[in-house]
């Protein structure tokens, strides 16, 4: 059984690995490269092609512009079936962007320097993995410079987001609080998404102007990060991102430890490390709730809501065992009853919550995967081995869709998968779960 699926899971993504040495999320839908996306695929084929996993951090690491930055997609190749595509975002008003690739002028979660570490972790061949990560770790290094220069303006150690997008979780209730202050033109636009996949389990088309909006606006300054932190109606602390730099920090460290020779960035790494950590825990984690919350900069408040980032700290071990305990709690009380599978992405309690709507609600397998991870970092090894059957069982059940409904009984028995199918990070992380 367990061979049978891991098998399907690679013929999932190879069928979705590109000639250029990239692997797209999902036919049609996201015919490009996603930066995190990208990460959570390479531990996938670390599993069974190496060659494909170091091809996919290459290809994404060629693309980072001359500050460091690296795009949340890079668009290797001519494809319109996705909108906004590389016209709309314009990377090139940006006078350090690549000039070989195109991509969006926004980022997403700093996974790659975990993702190293995972390689390393998988790899058979530690001296032939070493090399690769020697030749790219100081790529990854100048991106988590970038972000300590250029995205915590009051020096918190906690890096900002300008777009719902850069959070990966891109219609979280989390925002809608944001969207009410603004009141963005409506945008006369073909969008793509909705012809792939059901408009009830997409972003509304109201919501779609508010993101192209931000995009506008940061275009307006040419992508300069100073002027979008000072003028960006969206500009937010996420708890996912931050502690996906964490975990990366903390990678690095380990990883230029065991080429030597590093001391001097190791050291840089520590202080970082030191600060965001703190930053987080003193400022983003709500005693009241029980869980780490987002902070919205631009308009000076919290963002009271439980959500799957909520619990990400515990993936970068960020809480101490105490406060890691009360996650657990919240995460068992709000998500956890027998009639649900982990992990929903937005607290089953609350009004806006929406079992079929994309971030709304639904289970996505690489939150569930961090946040096994991150149980397990801390002991709680039967609500962490929940966490992996549940992802198990549903995509045995449903397939590699994109997300699956969190509730077990939703009145359409094994009909719980929505939005992309053949989807790849589900394919890859599962590879990894089953091992
Ligand atoms: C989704 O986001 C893209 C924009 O980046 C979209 O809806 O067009 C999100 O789930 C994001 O986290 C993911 O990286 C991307 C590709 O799978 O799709």
């Amino acid at each position: 059984m367990i061979e049978n699926l891991t098998q399907r899971a690679k013929e999932v993504l190879n069928g979705n690995f590109q000639a250029e040495g990239f692997t797209i999320p999902s036919k049609g839908l996201y015919p490009f490269q996603w930066k995190w996306d990208s990460g959570f695929i390479a531990i996938g084929f670390a599993h069974y092609d190496m060659e494909k996993a170091k091809a996919e951090i290459g290809t994404l690491l060629k693309a980072q512009w001359d500050n460091g930055f690296i795009p949340h997609i890079v668009f290797h190749t001519e494809n319109d079936s996705y909108f906004p595509g590389a016209d709309f975002h314009q990377s090139n008003l940006h006078p350090q962007s690549s000039k070989k690739y195109r991509s969006t002028g926004m980022t997403q979660p700093p996974v790659t320097g975990f993702v190293l570490q995972e390689m390393y972790r998988i790899a058979d061949d530690k001296q032939d993995l070493l090399r690769f990560i020697e030749e790219h770790i100081d790529k990854v290094y100048q991106n988590h410079a970038y972000f300590y220069t250029h995205r915590d303006p009051n020096n918190e150690g906690l890096m900002y987001i300008y777009h719902n997008w850069e959070s990966g979780t891109d219609n979280s209730p989390v925002w809608d609080a944001i969207w009410e202050t603004m009141n963005p033109p409506h945008y006369d636009v073909k969008r793509k998404d909705t012809t792939h996949v059901d408009v009830s389990q997409r972003p509304s088309n109201r919501e779609y102007d508010h993101y192209l909006y931000l995009i506008d606006i940061a275009k307006e300054h040419r992508y300069d990060d100073a002027k979008i932190a000072e003028l960006s109606p969206f500009l937010v602390q996420d708890p996912l991102f931050n502690a996906m730099l964490i975990k990366s920090n903390e990678a690095l460290i380990e990883l230029y430890g065991l080429i030597g020779n590093n001391t001097e960035k190791i050291r840089q790494l520590k202080q970082w490390q030191e600060k965001s950590i703190r930053g987080c825990n003193e400022k983003l984690f709500d005693e009241a709730l029980g869980a780490y919350v987002h902070y919205d900069l631009r308009n000076d408040r919290p963002i009271r809501h439980v959500t799957s980032s909520s619990f990400s700290p515990l993936f970068a071990k960020i809480p101490d065992q105490d406060r890691a305990a009360i996650l657990v709690k919240t995460m068992l009380e709000r998500f956890g009853g027998d009639d649900k599978y982990l992990c929903a992405s937005f607290d089953p309690t609350d009004e806006r919550f929406d079992p079929r709507k994309y971030w709304r609600g639904p289970v996505w397998i690489n939150m569930n995967w961090m946040l096994y991870y991150g149980l397990k970092n801390y002991g709680f090894l039967k609500i962490a081995e929940r966490m992996r059957k549940d992802s198990i069982e549903l995509i045995e059940r449903d397939g590699f869709y994109e997300y699956f409904d969190c509730r077990k009984d939703n009145g359409e028995p094994n009909r719980r998968g929505y939005g992309g199918s053949n989807f790849s990070w589900s394919a890859a992380l599962l590879i990894d779960l089953l091992k």
